[in-house]
């Protein structure tokens, strides 16, 4: 299938390009004739080159992929179009999952645009306000148990053997096929796999996800190397890095507060495989490099996201990131989508009458 242009919006002619995972990449994703073509431009998100933090950390070339920029503010909508899609071929009409956030905002984003029903369970008082807001608005039911993410995923699984009903977590294979793409994006733009993938670990789809893209791109000749995979965990809630579930998983980073991670194996295998690791972060490493992110770059993650530029601080410091190396961190969700744990580390504003003269003195302008 020939790959459509990669503006967004239309040509020379103004006509609309299609855009979105299943157009750009439909001939590596699992679709069958009566697959349908959905979208909401998810993907194509930009790969950012560090101004400031790369030369700061001595890392020749570091990017950012920011998933910030998709649809509904995280990289899920990737998966989530292709699981909707097979969701609509296979006749369903419900859409389930259990969410520290931003799953239930992208499958409820996309079941309202294609007429699904959705449910989304979440553990109570633990997600972000704002991620909250959108599974709402978009038309999801929401219910809030008493439990954390992995009590929901287990309920779930069982409440999706029902006919009809979809569970679109990332242990649907088809989330999976579709956030493999961002790993085609981002061999595209770099014209090779990068040295280094930094990436945080939540259930460990996503780093599931990239590595199962950036092999299959290595296999069929797109790039003459495969990445390391590094994926980072918080402190909290990190039980890959210990071995062993955590039964009460914390952390200021509430999408990666995930104390059993469905994809574990895969996680490992990954990890093994292209001779990474995966370690844990603190929450004010975690926080920090959310501020360092923005202030010196001028993008806006989430804590989760800002794990992976953490722990690339953390071993750039260690002097276990080679100075020649291409780096690449995965921002995965928009900072807007939970600003209350950032809030309390910034400056108020300052507070002054509405007057030039005296607001020009109190800035030494
Ligand atoms: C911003 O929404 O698990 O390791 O239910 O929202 O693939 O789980 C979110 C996970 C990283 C971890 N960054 O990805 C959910 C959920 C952000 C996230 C992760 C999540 P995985």
């Amino acid at each position: 299938m020939a790959r459509p242009a990669r503006t967004a919006a239309g040509g020379a002619d103004g006509r609309i390009v299609p855009g979105g995972v299943i157009a750009r990449f439909g001939d590596r994703l699992p679709l069958t004739d009566r697959t349908p073509r959905i979208s909401l431009n998810e993907g194509d998100t930009p790969l950012i080159r560090s101004l400031n933090i790369g030369p700061e950390l001595g890392v020749r070339e570091l990017y950012f992929k920011f998933e910030g920029l998709n649809p509904t503010g995280s990289f899920k909508d990737r998966g989530m179009v292709v699981a909707v899609a097979k969701a609509l071929e296979a006749g369903s009409h419900t859409l389930m999952c259990a969410s520290t956030g931003n799953t239930s905002a992208s499958a409820a984003a996309y079941a309202g645009r294609f007429g699904l029903r959705c449910v989304v369970l979440i553990p109570e008082g633990k997600i972000a306000p704002s991620k909250l807001v959108q599974a709402q608005v978009y038309g999801a039911r929401v219910v809030a148990i008493e439990g954390n993410f992995d009590d929901a995923l287990e309920a779930v699984r069982l409440l999706s053997e029902s006919a009809g009903v979809t569970l679109v977590n990332s242990v649907n294979p088809n989330r999976i096929e579709g956030q493999k793409t961002a790993a085609f994006e981002v061999v595209d733009a770099l014209g090779d796999a990068p040295d280094m993938l930094f990436i945080p670990v939540g259930n460990a789809g996503n780093i599931t996800a990239y590595w199962k893209g950036f092999k299959e791109y290595h296999a069929d000749g797109l790039s003459t190397q495969l990445p390391q995979m590094i994926g980072a965990q918080a402190e909290g809630a990190a039980p890959i890095v210990r071995g062993e579930v955590v039964a009460d998983p914390r952390t200021v980073a509430s999408a990666i507060r995930i104390g059993n991670p469905a994809s574990w194996e895969q996680a490992t295998t990954a990890r093994d495989e292209s001779g990474g690791v995966i370690e844990a972060v603190t929450d004010g490493e975690i926080l920090s490099a959310q501020r360092l992110l923005a202030a010196s770059e001028g993008i806006f993650a989430e804590p989760a996201s800002s794990a992976s530029l953490a722990l690339l601080a953390k071993l750039s410091h260690a002097g276990r990131v080679p100075p020649e190396s291409t780096v690449v961190c995965v921002l995965t969700g928009s900072g807007l989508k939970d600003p209350s744990a950032t809030e309390e580390h910034l400056l108020p504003p300052l507070r002054l009458p509405a007057n030039a003269r005296a607001i020009a003195k109190a800035l030494k302008l």
